[in-house]
């Protein structure tokens, strides 16, 4: 399985609020990324900068690219957009990270 990382930025003084709204998310989210092929993902933060760093894994033939035209994904990025660095439509800005070492 691939697997991929990329950054997301959240604003200052908002850690707390974010772990609280991730560890009730949405059912219907959860079952949406799952559907969409994304297996093991996890979101770590680095407390000074607000950065946060997500990594998962996607199954071969996953559908990830349409998670952005759909009503649950861009509801739950409103819902953010109070917390994190948002561009269009509410999308979280994300930069993808380049794979650098990896030890199976
Ligand atoms: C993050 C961000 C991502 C989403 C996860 C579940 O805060 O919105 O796009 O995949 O939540």
């Amino acid at each position: 399985m691939e697997q991929i990382a990329f950054t997301l930025q959240l604003k200052a003084g908002y850690a707390d609020e974010y772990r609280r709204r991730h560890d009730a998310l949405w059912p219907e989210l959860a079952e949406l990324l799952h559907a969409t092929g994304i297996r093991d993902y996890s979101i770590f933060l680095e407390p000074d900068s607000g950065k946060l760093f997500g990594v998962l894994r996607r199954l071969p033939g996953h559908r990830m690219e349409q998670l952005p035209a759909h009503p649950v994904m861009q509801r739950w990025w409103r819902y953010m957009a109070d917390l994190m660095e948002a561009g269009k439509d509410f999308q979280p800005v994300s930069v993808e990270l380049r794979p650098m070492f990896h030890l199976p």
